[in-house]
């Protein structure tokens, strides 16, 4: 049955008071951690945004046990812990929440070494698309055409697709999620939770600093990315590939809100050529079509 609002837990895993920037997505993202799983998380986390500006700042308002621990060795130690939780004969959900950089470039080794011996933690990437918390430089997650302090001109390269290749880990789980859909972000959470091994949930998280847009609009931009088909919820279980009921509506590419709309929302793209634009739209289509492939 699905999820209804009323239904969450009551009880706030992320405090007022805490040091985030206002229409911070981490934060949201943290607070549907907990909606979901509640008090059996326990969250093991490499520098980033939500370590070093929420976490463990003094006027933290994170509620959940927490684990602070070097940059690529999130998954390693999440491992362990999950594995001494089990000795223990604990129920205990042990998540590895890192930023993109800390998923896909720094912490990727200790990611794809934990998704081969499938260990039984998840792993969130909440990619904001650049290593915010020391001044926006570029990651692979950074989109084609985004600026950065790295990338003043806009950056050259495209955005490496991270979950599908943490699918062809052939892990027994595997999702986006987006900021904007919480639902959809929590069913995929508590499904995680209930599965042995390995899983891997991608959270889009749009960073109002890093991509100069005005706070209010977090969720916006977020939903954006959907209805534009730039960020396609899925999921994957055993392999089997299938879009999320957010995205269905966009396997039609006539449905699909143009992707200018979404680039205009964002000062980070605002020196984006025409054939920029052009190969971002056929980025889009590409990345549809391959997915697609999957799923038949
Ligand atoms: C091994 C190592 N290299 C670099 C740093 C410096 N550092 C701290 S946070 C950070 C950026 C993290 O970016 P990301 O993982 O994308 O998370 P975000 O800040 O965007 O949440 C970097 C490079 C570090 N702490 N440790
Ligand atoms: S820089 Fe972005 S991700 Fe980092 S705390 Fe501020 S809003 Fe959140």
């Amino acid at each position: 049955m699905p999820i209804s609002i009323k239904d969450l837990p009551k009880e706030k895993y992320v405090l007022p008071g805490d040091t985030a920037c206002p229409g911070c997505p981490e934060n949201m993202g943290l607070r549907f951690v907990g909606m979901a799983l509640g008090g059996k998380v326990i969250l093991v986390i490499p520098a980033g945004c939500t370590s070093i500006i929420q976490g463990l700042a003094p006027g933290s308002g994170l509620n959940f046990p927490i684990l602070n621990v070097p940059f690529a060795s999130s998954d390693a130690v999440a491992a362990g812990l999950s594995a001494a939780k089990k000795i223990l004969g604990e129920d205990a959900v042990v998540v590895a929440w890192a930023g993109d950089g800390g998923t896909a470039d720094i912490g990727f080794a200790t990611l794809s070494g934990s998704a081969e011996r499938n260990d039984n933690i998840i792993h969130i990437c909440v990619d904001n698309e650049a290593y915010m918390n020391t001044g926006i430089q570029r990651s692979s997650q950074t989109p084609l055409g985004a600026w950065t302090t790295t990338t003043v001109g806009g950056k050259k390269e495209r955005k490496k697709d991270l979950p599908l290749i943490m699918l062809m880990h052939r892990i027994p789980y595997v999702a986006t999620a987006s900021v904007a859909y919480p639902i959809d972000f929590i069913e995929k959470l508590r499904k995680a939770s209930t599965i042995r091994g390995f899983k891997y949930i991608h959270l889009h998280s749009p960073c109002p600093v890093g991509w100069r847009f005005d706070p209010m609009y977090t969720v916006t931009v977020a939903k954006l990315a959907v209805e534009t088909g730039m960020w396609i919820l899925f999921e994957s279980e055993d392999s089997k590939v299938s879009i999320s009921p957010s995205s269905r509506p966009y396997l039609d590419k006539s449905k699909r809100k143009p992707v200018k709309e979404y680039l205009s929302m964002q000062g980070r793209f605002r020196n984006v050529t025409d054939e920029v634009l052009k190969e971002i739209e056929r980025q889009v289509d590409e990345n549809w079509s391959t997915l697609l492939k999957l799923a038949a």
